[in-house]
This record gives structure tokens, C-alpha cells and sequence, in this order.
């Protein structure tokens, strides 16, 4: 079925979680829906708060424009788990509410979108490992060692001081072994990701004159290259394991991180080199 043919039969009312039929319409390619509706409110006015925090920082004119430049610093620590003066980390305790606001309706509307498809929730049941992670930056792990101030600062450069300066504090970060496990799962992702689409081009994007193959081809290659063919389904499978692993043990890594292990990562090994079987 063609694009517009298939817009105009599921493009019908119904699927929603919330509002009914109130918000249950389409603006261009857009479905709108509560969700989206909220998601607007909370992307918007989370932007309008970094704009207006930019506006406060301490390098006035055109620095405070400059895109790589705006940070917006959560609050002292020496505020705990309080709310800070708008100015000194209040504005980035109102912007997380309104990314998680965004993020957790951004996944609702993928709910809503795919209950009117009557497809599975795959997809925001994915995304919501991405909303985890973040969570656990400037939620959980924050709420477990007491201050919103363990939070990351959000900047283009100033995030990634944050790393580096969290990565160091425990000496060398490399040694956590959970960064280990979610590192692996990110380099296999992107090697599966290249084995797939690799393949698939390999087989229906033939040269001209050629006809396109199919499934067999796909399992042929494999089988005869390494003994096994985990099959067209079992590769997607794969592939979203792959990549949820990755953002999981990404999430515990750092929630370990001061929570349960204050020490160096290195020093974590010890428990093999204290092993009575020496
Ligand atoms: C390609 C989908 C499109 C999304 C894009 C990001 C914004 C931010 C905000 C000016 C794959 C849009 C960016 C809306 C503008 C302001 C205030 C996704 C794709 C293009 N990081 N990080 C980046 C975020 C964290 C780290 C780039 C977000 C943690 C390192 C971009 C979050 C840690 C490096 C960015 C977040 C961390 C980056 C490219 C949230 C551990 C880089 C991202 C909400 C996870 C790289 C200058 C990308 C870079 C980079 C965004 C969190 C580490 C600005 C939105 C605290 C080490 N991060 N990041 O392509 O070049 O993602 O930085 O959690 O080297 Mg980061
Ligand atoms: C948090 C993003 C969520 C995004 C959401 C959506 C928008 C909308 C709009 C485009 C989790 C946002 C959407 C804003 C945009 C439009 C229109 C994803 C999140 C909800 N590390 N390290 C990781 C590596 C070192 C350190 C994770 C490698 C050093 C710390 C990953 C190396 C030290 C932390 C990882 C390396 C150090 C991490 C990140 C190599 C620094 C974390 C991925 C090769 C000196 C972070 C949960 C992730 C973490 C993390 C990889 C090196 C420190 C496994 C490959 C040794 C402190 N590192 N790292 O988590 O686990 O994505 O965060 O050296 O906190 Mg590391
Ligand atoms: C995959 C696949 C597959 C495909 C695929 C894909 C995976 C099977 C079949 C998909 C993959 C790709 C297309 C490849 C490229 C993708 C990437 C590299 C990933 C990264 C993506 C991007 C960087 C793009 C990001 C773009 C985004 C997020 C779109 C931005 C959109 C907006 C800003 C609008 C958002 C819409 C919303 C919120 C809902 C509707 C709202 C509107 C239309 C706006 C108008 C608002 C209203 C009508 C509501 C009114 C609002 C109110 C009342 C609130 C206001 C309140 C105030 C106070 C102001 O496997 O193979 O192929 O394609």
C-alpha cells in the first residue's frame, strides 16, 4: 500500500492513553496527541529556561551566546537535597523536571502512536533505557549521595568536564567493571549494526542487471563463514539486546560510583588478589 493510501486508513481516532479524542489529530507529519501536546509545553519551556539562564551567566554579550559556551550548573552541594535561589542552580533543578517532562512524554506518545499501529511498545520501551540513564545522572544517583549538586551541569563542554572530572575522582574509571561490561555492548552494538546493514545491502542492493537475493543468501553467508546464522528475526533481537545492555550497565556503572564504591576502581580489584585460594 502506498504512503497515502495507508495515512488515510490508520490516520482514524482512537489508541489514546489520555484526553480522548481531544488532542487526537495530526499536524503535517506530526501526530499530536496529549503527549505531544505536553511534550511541546516541556521541551519548550526548558529551552526558554536555558536561554534565560544564559542570559544570567557571568560572560556577558556575545560569549553568553556562544553555544558551546552556556552551562546551566546544578546547585552547591551544599544545599543537599533542598531547592537552590533560582540563580544558583534553582533554573537547572526547574530544567530537569522539564527534560524528564519532555523525555517521559516523548515515550508516551511512541505508546500512543504504536497502540493506533497496533504494533508492540518496542520502541518506547527502548527509549525508556535512554530516560533511565539520565535518571540515574541527575535523580537517583544525586537522591543516593544527598545533594542535587552531584548532578551534571548542562552544557555542551561543561557536560563533558563533569566526565572527566566524576572519571577521575575515582582515578582511573576504565577499572569499574560495569563502564568495562557497557563499553563492550557499545562496541558490539556498533559491530552487529555494521554486520547487518552490511549484509542486507549486500543482498538487496545488487549491482544493476542483478537480481536482488533473499533470506537464504543472508543464512548461506554466515553458515558458511562461521558455522551459524542467528536468522532475520534473531539479529534485531540481538541488536536491541546489544544496545539496552549497554545503556543498562552505562546507568549502573555510575550509580555504583560514590553510592556503593568511594574509592579508587583500581583499589576494587583487590578482592582477586585477597582471594585465600593464594
Ligand atoms: C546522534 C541523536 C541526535 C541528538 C543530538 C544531541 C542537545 C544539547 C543543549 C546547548 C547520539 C542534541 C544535543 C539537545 C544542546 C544545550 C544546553 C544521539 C544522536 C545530536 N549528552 N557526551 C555529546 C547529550 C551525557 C559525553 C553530543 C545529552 C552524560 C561525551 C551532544 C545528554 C555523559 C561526549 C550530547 C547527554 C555524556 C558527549 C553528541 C542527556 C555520559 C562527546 C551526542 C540529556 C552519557 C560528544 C561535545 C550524540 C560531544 C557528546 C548531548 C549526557 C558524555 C552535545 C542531550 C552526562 C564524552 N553529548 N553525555 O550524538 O561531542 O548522541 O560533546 O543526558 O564527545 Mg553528552
Ligand atoms: C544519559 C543520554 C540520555 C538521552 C536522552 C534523550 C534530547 C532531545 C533533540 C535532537 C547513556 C535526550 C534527548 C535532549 C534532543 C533533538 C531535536 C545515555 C544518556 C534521555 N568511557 N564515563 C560512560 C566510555 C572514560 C565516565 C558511558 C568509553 C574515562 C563517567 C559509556 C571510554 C573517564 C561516566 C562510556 C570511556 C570516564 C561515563 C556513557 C574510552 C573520564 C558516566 C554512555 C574508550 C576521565 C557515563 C550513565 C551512556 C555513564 C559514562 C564509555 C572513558 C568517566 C559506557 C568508550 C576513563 C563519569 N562512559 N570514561 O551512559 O555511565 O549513555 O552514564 O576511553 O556517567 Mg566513560
Ligand atoms: C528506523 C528503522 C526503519 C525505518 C526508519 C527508521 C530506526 C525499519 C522504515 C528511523 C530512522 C531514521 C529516520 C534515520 C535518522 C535518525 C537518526 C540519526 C536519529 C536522530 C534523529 C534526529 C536528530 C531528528 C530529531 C528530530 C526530532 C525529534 C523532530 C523535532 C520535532 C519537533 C520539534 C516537533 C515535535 C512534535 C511534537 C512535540 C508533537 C506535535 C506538535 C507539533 C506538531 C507542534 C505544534 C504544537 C501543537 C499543535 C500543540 C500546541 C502546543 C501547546 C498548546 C503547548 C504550548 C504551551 C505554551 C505555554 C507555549 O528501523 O526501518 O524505515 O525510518
Amino acid at each position: 500500500m502506498a504512503m497515502l493510501s495507508f495515512e488515510k486508513k490508520y490516520r482514524v481516532r482512537g489508541g489514546t492513553l489520555i484526553g480522548g479524542d481531544l488532542f487526537d489529530f495530526w499536524v503535517g507529519p506530526f501526530y499530536v496527541g496529549f503527549f505531544g501536546v505536553s511534550a511541546f509545553f516541556f521541551a519548550l519551556l526548558g529551552t526558554l529556561l536555558i536561554v534565560w539562564g544564559a542570559t544570567l551567566g557571568p560572560t556577558p554579550e556575545l560569549q553568553t551566546f556562544n553555544l558551546w559556551q552556556i552551562s546551566i550548573a546544578p546547585p552547591d552541594l551544599s544545599y543537599g537535597l533542598g531547592m537552590a535561589p533560582i540563580d544558583q542552580g534553582g533554573l537547572w533543578q526547574f530544567i530537569t523536571i522539564c527534560a524528564i517532562g519532555a523525555f517521559v512524554s516523548w515515550a508516551l506518545r511512541q505508546v500512543e502512536i504504536s497502540r493506533k499501529l497496533g504494533i508492540g511498545f518496542h520502541v518506547p520501551f527502548a527509549f525508556s533505557f535512554a530516560i533511565g540513564a539520565f535518571v540515574t545522572l541527575v535523580v537517583i544517583r544525586p537522591i543516593l549521595m544527598g545533594a542535587w549538586g552531584h548532578g551534571f551541569p548542562y552544557g555542551i563542554m561543561s557536560h563533558l568536564d563533569w566526565v572527566s572530572n566524576v572519571g577521575y575522582q575515582y582515578l582511573h574509571f576504565h577499572y569499574n567493571p560495569a563502564h568495562m561490561l557497557a563499553i563492550t555492548f557499545f562496541f558490539t552494538t556498533c559491530l552487529a549494526l555494521a554486520m547487518h546493514g552490511s549484509l542486507i545491502l549486500s543482498v538487496t542492493n545488487p549491482k544493476k542487471g542483478e537480481p536482488v537475493k533473499t533470506g537464504e543468501h543472508e543464512n548461506t553467508f554466515f553458515r558458511d563463514l562461521i558455522g551459524y546464522s542467528i536468522g532475520a528475526l534473531g539479529i534485531h533481537r540481538l541488536g536491541l539486546f546489544l544496545a539496552l545492555s549497554a545503556v543498562f550497565w552505562s546507568a549502573v556503572c555510575i550509580v555504583i560510583s560514590g553510592p556503593f564504591w568511594t574509592r579508587g576502581w583500581p583499589e576494587w580489584w583487590n578482592w582477586w588478589l585477597e582471594l585465600p585460594l593464594w
